[in-house]
């Protein structure tokens, strides 16, 4: 029985990360059968409910208003239109529906009223709903578990040491207190990160040591390759090789082996086999739906075809929806 673990040191997972690759998938493998049902994938669905201008400088990111990018600044949505893209996503078979907003923090104005209405809804359709909206106070995170908010989505992106060269205006600590408070209000924790950022193998590892010895690992780790964006500073970045998404992919599954792990941004430059590999490695979730938050994603026919190719079935949900 391999045991849960968050005294991990950076030798035992730098030697994890470093491992000839297939035997380090044939490891992640292992430990995934253990924990997980290996034909089942997770089906989750994104939906940018509020749409670049963001003040923030993630030099990743598309929606942040001083790049110049071809995305386009939106206002909140209007809450029932969101519920429609919940139900539609619901009817093609996420079970899981996140919710994004380009903004540096939740303020306690109407928006957030309107996100609160949003959770509820979305929570009333059966599904998993989880939201990413920037830094939370510990009041806003009991707001939102109190709406129903099922997750929290806060990735650290990279490692503390190469977080400056990403970020500037918030700092690494931001980033780990609002995952305490959300920790805190009882709601489930997906904090992951982006690879081929030009961080180095080490950053990477140190981002997973980071999620590894938090006091409880995050249920929900999403593994992100960066889609370079037009306008932004890491435009030119080369395309990281499967092998790279691989090998964080595996040393993830090893060393938080209850934890969803999903292969997210980036899947639109991959092919079927190297998806294949991911899945052997350990992911067991997939975001679904042409589009990301801003950026293309594979459509649901494209995926339907490759869960028949792999005999992959998507995850029922975990509950029922609500009737009145
Ligand atoms: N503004 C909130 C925040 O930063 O926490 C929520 C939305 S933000 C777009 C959510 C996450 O998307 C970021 O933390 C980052 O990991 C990911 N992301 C953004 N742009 C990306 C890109 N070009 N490639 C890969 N991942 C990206
Ligand atoms: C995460 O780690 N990846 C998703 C989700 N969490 C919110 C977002 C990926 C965004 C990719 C860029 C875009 O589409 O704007
Ligand atoms: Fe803003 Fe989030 Fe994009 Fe950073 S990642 S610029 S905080 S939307």
């Amino acid at each position: 029985m391999t045991a849960i673990r968050n005294n991990w040191t950076r030798e035992e997972i730098a030697a994890i990360y470093n491992k000839p690759v297939l035997d380090l998938i044939y490891q992640a493998a292992t430990v995934h059968r253990e924990f997980h049902d290996p034909q089942e994938v997770q089906v989750c669905t994104l939906l940018s409910v509020k749409t670049g201008g963001c003040p923030e400088d993630c030099s990743y990111c598309p929606q942040a208003a001083r790049y110049h990018t071809d995305v386009k600044v939106q206002k909140l949505m209007e809450v029932n239109e969101v519920i429609d893209k919940a139900i539609e996503a619901k009817e093609a078979g996420s079970t899981r529906f996140c919710m994004g907003a380009a903004w540096r923090e939740v303020r306690d104005n109407r928006d957030f009223d309107k996100v609160i209405d949003m959770v509820k809804g979305v929570n009333s359709l059966g599904l998993e709903v989880c939201c990413t909206l920037g830094m939370l106070t510990p009041e806003q995170a009991q707001k939102l578990k109190d709406a129903g908010l099922y997750a929290y989505n806060h990735n650290l992106d990279t490692s503390e040491e190469f977080y400056d060269d990403i970020i500037t205006t918030r700092t690494y600590k931001d980033r780990l207190d609002t995952l305490s408070h959300v920790r805190k209000a009882n709601i489930s924790v997906c904090s992951g990160g982006i690879i081929g950022m030009g961080e180095q193998e080490d950053d990477r590892i140190g981002m997973l040591l980071t999620l590894a010895t938090l006091p409880e690992h995050p249920e929900s780790v999403p593994v992100n390759a960066l889609v370079p964006v037009e306008g932004t500073p890491l435009e030119d970045q080369p395309k990281v090789s499967v092998w790279e998404m691989v090998r964080m992919i595996a040393t993830a599954r090893i060393i938080m082996p209850k934890t969803m792990v999903r292969l997210s941004a980036g899947r639109v430059r991959m092919n079927l086999e190297e998806q294949a590999l991911c899945f052997m490695a350990g992911a067991n979730s997939i975001f679904a739906g042409d589009k990301l938050l801003t950026t293309p994603n594979p459509g649901y026919i494209k995926d339907q075809e490759m869960f028949q190719q792999l005999q992959l079935t998507p995850r029922k949900a975990y509950k029922e929806e609500v009737t009145a």
